[in-house]
């Protein structure tokens, strides 16, 4: 994302790109406006890094979902905030910084994405010891309404796409031959897949997304994804419960739901590596529950699975309806709150404590990873052995989640 802020700041700024993952912030380096992309994980970290820049005399400003959802916190600490995408409005606030005149509160039109046909400064992440994988997005936002999904409360409920012309452009303009598409659906219109797809026969690249399972219905779009050089998408799955799928609205997975048994062979007969994502913690849901739904990611030896919680996250349906029924834990605000950790439940689970609710999912991931859990999956001659490509981004991605699994669980979102 930074990058593409860069990209569109004028060329006589000097711009430097500080990642707090990885590298030590130097706060004192001359500086006259520092810019930070936040999200609800990042949000109280954001924060601290913003007071030191502020009682420094720099101008700060904050963007991203989690200001755009919940603007009144962001503006607490900040100069100024941004909400929605930066394309169309980013200059304005380049120019006021120059002025020392920031206004409170900038507003521009999400999902017009990169309009300008400016390309995303991909030098600045040279050297901050990134994955060999290059980020591009052709579309932004879904038409689904998950109950669960900050996206949908972003763009509204609409998907915007991208011109294809500027797509193949940046593709053109960077070095590598294996793509993710960041898009929060890139199967939401399927005539613009199409189109894309076609666009990247001829270009002989490899590339990932995120893709909804209905998809699968689409007999002849899943040829032409997988002869475009489509090697596997991280796929919202979320329950194998129809009532909980029915719970959260995930309508992509409900028309037809037949256990999954249609989508699941589509998926393998084109070789798909599939990410299954999963949220935990529905209504239905016990240890029990979570317990099969890990039985079910490793009888189908999905590439990778998350077994994530469900999150409230603010300004979601699913945020509101805890809110009402007294459920949300850390005072509802468990982005923000000192004793909150990643990966802790953030609410009362209907059928189970939270700490249950934590134990289990934690359990579900530590069994997943697991050395016999990794060649489990790993055995299957469709997907995960098919190429020697395949076999590679296998091991090298797995290796990397099994590691997360043990350093990401409990850690704190900020240092103070
Ligand atoms: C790609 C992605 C990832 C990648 C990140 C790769 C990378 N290194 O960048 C991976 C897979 C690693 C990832 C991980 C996670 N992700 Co993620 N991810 C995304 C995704 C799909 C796209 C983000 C993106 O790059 N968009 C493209 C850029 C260009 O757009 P943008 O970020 O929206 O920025 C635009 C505007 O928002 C605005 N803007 C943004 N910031 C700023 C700042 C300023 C100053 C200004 C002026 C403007 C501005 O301008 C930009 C251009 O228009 C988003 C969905 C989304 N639409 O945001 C989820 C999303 C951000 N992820 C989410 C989550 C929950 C996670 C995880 C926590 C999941 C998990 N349980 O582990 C992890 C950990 C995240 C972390 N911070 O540690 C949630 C966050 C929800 C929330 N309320 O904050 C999202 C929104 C998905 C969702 N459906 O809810 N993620
Ligand atoms: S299908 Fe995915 S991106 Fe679309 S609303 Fe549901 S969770 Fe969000």
């Amino acid at each position: 994302m930074l990058a593409v802020l860069a990209g569109l700041t004028p060329p006589d700024v000097e711009v430097v790109l500080y990642d707090d993952r990885m590298e030590a912030i130097p706060y004192d380096e001359q500086t006259d406006l520092v810019a930070i992309s936040v999200e609800s994980y990042t949000a109280r970290r954001s924060y601290e890094i913003a007071e030191e820049y502020r009682q420094r005399g720099v101008q700060v400003i904050l963007g991203g979902m989690h200001p755009t959802l919940i603007p009144e916190e962001a503006a607490l600490h900040a100069d100024s905030i941004f909400l929605g995408d930066a394309e169309l409005v980013w200059r304005d606030v380049v120019g006021d910084a120059r002025k020392r005149k920031l206004k409170k509160v900038y507003s521009g039109p999400p999902g017009v994405g990169q309009v300008g046909g400016e390309l995303p400064r991909r030098d600045l992440y040279k050297g901050k010891g990134y994955l060999p994988i290059s980020l591009m997005q052709y579309s932004r936002g879904c038409r689904f309404t998950c109950r669960f999904c900050a996206v949908s409360q972003y763009f509204e409920r609409s998907h915007y796409i991208r011109r294809i012309d500027d797509v193949l452009r940046e593709i053109e303009a960077q070095d590598r031959r294996l793509l993710f598409f960041v898009d929060d659906n890139i199967a939401s219109d399927r005539k613009a897949l199409k189109e894309l797809c076609h666009a990247l026969i001829p270009m002989k690249v490899s590339w990932i997304s995120q893709m909804s399972l209905d998809i699968t219905h689409d007999a002849e779009l899943m040829r032409l994804i997988a002869d475009s050089g489509n090697l596997g998408n991280v796929t919202g799955f979320e329950s194998i419960t129809l009532d909980s799928l029915k719970e959260t609205k995930k309508s992509p997975n409900i028309s037809a739901f037949s256990n999954y048994e249609h989508e699941l062979k589509v998926l393998r007969d084109h070789g798909m590596q599939t990410w299954a994502a999963f949220t935990l913690g529905y209504d239905n849901d016990t240890c029990d529950s979570i317990m099969a739904t890990l039985e079910f990611a490793l009888e189908n030896r999905f590439t990778f699975s998350a077994f994530n919680i469900l999150m409230p996250y603010p300004g979601t349906p699913f945020y509101d309806r805890l809110k009402e029924e007294g459920r949300l834990l850390y005072d509802g605000q468990w982005w923000l709150h000192p004793e909150y950790r990643f990966n802790d439940a953030a609410f009362v689970p209907a059928k189970m404590t939270p700490d249950e609710l934590t134990e289990a999912c934690h359990v579900a991931r530590k069994r997943y990873n697991s050395i016999p859990g990794l060649l489990h999956r790993f055995a299957d001659l469709k997907t995960n052995m098919r190429t020697l490509q395949r076999i590679l981004l296998y091991w090298r991605y797995t290796t990397i989640f099994r590691n997360e699994v043990h350093r990401k669980h409990g850690m704190r979102f900020g240092l103070k």
